[in-house]
């Protein structure tokens, strides 16, 4: 048999480098999957329960793989349902490239089965390059531009083939008109800001006397620099979001996440700065931010049209973070005065401590910080996290010290639900020797972890450290929601809207072959945490923890959270005793010294 247009699709990838295609078949990839069997399996299909967690595993393969990932699907329904994904993949700027079918060229435009427009489908989330292969010839250049795009922009790119041209023997480019041939790979470029424009920024920098750094993705790499800089600078660092892992949280003047999901100390310094460098990050909330005509500001960010939103700064530099930060650095003046740093430092220190009281809160069963920061102590230095949207994304972002080369990330901007899990099976396959750890809500767990367990048991005997730990926060409630129904309305608990059916995780776990703990003692969460990230095979912990501990911001004044406790109580007067409790122990970030009553 000669060589198919999808024959040649796999072997450019092949010549990519890619190892693995994240996917789940139907007949519109028919050709594909026969291409698949042919070349032996390379690149290797890896069969998810469903195209949207392909596609999730993909993102989680790229964004801690630091590479491309590619996602399959067939036409219609398959294509449809890889969406949510791909918009998970642009809107937290990683490089995912999707491979779809449709129907056959014959059939198209005739109201055919499952033929949906799928290049208007694609036209919003894959906006930087979506394209239909009509013909053998232009392939490999349209995949070589979907990859290349992906990567330069850091987004979704989208390339449809019908199951016919898939079939097709292929047939290379010609030295002719109207033909394009392409070439492959490409190095990466790096920026490095303008000259003048480093010199205004540092002058800024060294006129400034309480100085707040910003980091988020986009800092990556440029660990060594920032804690120079911060030192020079006499500033503390906050985190965005996905900018956790770009520092590690055992330095004493990093005060750690900002925003709804961060600390006080990052507010507190935000709110009293002179001046804000923001590198590599876009964090979205302005009421985090200081206030506007407070602080002078630099930002650094190397992708030029992002970057001047979010704060009125005064420099705006486009460059690799690491290398500006570098030609920053011999131009910063040390300060002198300490005063600013040594008072973020104490409050960062007050904060951990805070922190240590409110884990301990008596719970029922179990205060889920507890299971967070139980976890933190012992988690190893080289293992990557993955949180999902809902309460577990704010005990991830205050409660998990990030140290060594850890690794942690979620659904930073689109904020769904349900990439917990695949984002650690796309990180197990990214790195199959480092431990990955998912936090999952029960809702996120029904929504799609169950399935995705099925994925793990298939697969992770191919990992070389067997190590993926879901720690399901059993609540039987989408608590997140239920807590920002009570701060932002008032209102109680709507029962049938956030109640969610009961069931075993850990026996679902167990049944499939998966290492499994119940825990309903928080005494037992150090012994769980220690068998589960020792154990020689994937392990679900299904933690029952208590629905009615608040995610508080940072910014909430305690006349907020008696309206949240007022909330609370109207739907279940027993729980006033936890409440006063967690609000008293809250009560510490706010006011020094101890507070027995
Ligand atoms: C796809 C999707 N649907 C709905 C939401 C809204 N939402 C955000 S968090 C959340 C509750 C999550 O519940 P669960 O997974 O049980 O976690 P918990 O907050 O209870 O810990 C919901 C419904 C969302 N972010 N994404
Ligand atoms: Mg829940």
């Amino acid at each position: 048999m000669s060589t198919t247009v999808a024959d040649r699709l796999l072997e450019r990838l092949r010549e990519w480098g890619v190892e693995q295609v994240f996917g789940y078949p139907g007949d519109g990839i028919n050709g594909i999957l026969g291409a698949f069997s042919r070349a032996d399996d390379q690149p290797r299909f890896i069969q998810a329960r469903h195209e949207e967690m392909a596609a999730f595993e993909a993102v989680g393969f790229a964004k801690f793989g630091d590479k491309p990932a590619i996602c399959m699907a067939t036409s219609g329904p398959g294509a449809i349902h890889l969406l949510n994904g791909l918009y998970d993949a642009k809107l937290d700027h990683v490089p995912v490239v999707a491979i779809v079918g449709q129907t056959n060229r014959t059939a198209m435009g005739g109201n055919y089965q499952q033929e949906v427009d799928l290049v208007s489908l694609f036209k919003d989330v894959a906006s930087d390059y979506v394209h239909m292969v009509t013909v053998p010839e232009q392939i490999p250049n349209v995949l070589d531009r979907a990859i290349r795009i992906a990567m330069t922009r850091r987004a979704p790119t989208a390339i449809i083939i019908p199951n016919d041209v898939q079939e097709l023997p292929y047939e290379p480019p010609t030295h002719a008109f109207k033909m394009v041939p392409s070439s492959l790979a490409m190095s990466w470029p790096s920026i490095a800001a303008e000259e003048e424009a480093v010199r205004s920024a540092a002058d800024l920098l060294n006129a400034g006397k309480k100085v707040a750094m910003l980091v988020g993705q986009g800092a990556r790499g440029a660990a060594q620099e920032i804690e120079q800089v911060a030192d020079l600078l006499g500033a503390g660092v906050a985190k965005a979001l996905l900018g956790k892992d770009v520092l590690s949280d055992e330095l004493p003047f990093v005060t750690g996440s900002i925003g709804l999901l961060g600390t006080k100390p990052s507010y507190e310094m935000m709110m009293n700065c002179d001046t804000l460098l923001t590198v590599g990050s876009n964090f979205p909330y302005t009421q985090f931010m200081p206030e506007l005509g407070q602080a002078r500001g630099v930002q650094i960010d190397v992708d030029g049209s992002l970057i001047g939103m979010r704060y009125p700064y005064e420099v705006n530099l486009v460059g690799d973070a690491r290398r500006t930060l570098q030609a920053l650095i011999p131009l910063l003046e040390r300060k002198e005065d300490r005063g600013w740093r040594d008072d973020l430092e104490k409050q960062v220190e007050r904060w951990w401590e805070v922190m240590d009281n409110e884990v301990h809160v008596a719970a029922k069963p179990i205060n889920p910080m507890r299971i967070f920061h139980e976890f933190s102590k012992q988690a190893p230095e080289n293992c990557i996290i993955a949180a999902d949207s809902g309460s577990a994304a704010n005990w991830y972002a205050r409660n998990v010290k990030m140290r060594g080369s850890m690794r942690g990330s979620l659904s930073g901007t689109l904020a769904t639900m349900g990439p917990g899990v695949p984002y650690a099976i796309g990180a197990k396959f990214a790195h199959p020797d480092r431990p990955a750890i998912a936090f999952e809500g029960d809702g996120a767990m029904q929504m799609n972890g169950l399935a995705e367990l099925l994925t793990i048991a298939r697969y992770w005997r191919d990992w070389s450290d067997p190590r993926l730990v879901v720690a399901v926060m059993h609540n039987n409630d989408l608590n997140q929601v239920t807590w920002e129904l009570r701060a932002m309305g008032g209102s109680p608990r709507f029962v049938e809207s956030q109640a969610l059916p009961d069931m075993s995780y850990a026996d679902f776990a167990a049944q499939i072959g998966l290492g499994a703990m119940t825990i309903t003692d928080p005494e037992h969460l150090e012994d769980a945490w220690r068998e589960a990230l020792s154990a020689d095979k994937p392990y679900v912990l299904d933690i029952h923890c208590d629905p009615d501990i608040p995610p508080i911001p940072p910014h909430a004044t305690l006349e907020q959270m008696h309206d949240m406790a007022q909330a609370l109580i109207k739907g279940d007067p027993s729980r006033w005793g936890v409440i006063k409790e967690g609000i008293k122990t809250k009560a510490q970030e706010f006011l020094p010294g101890d507070h027995d009553d």
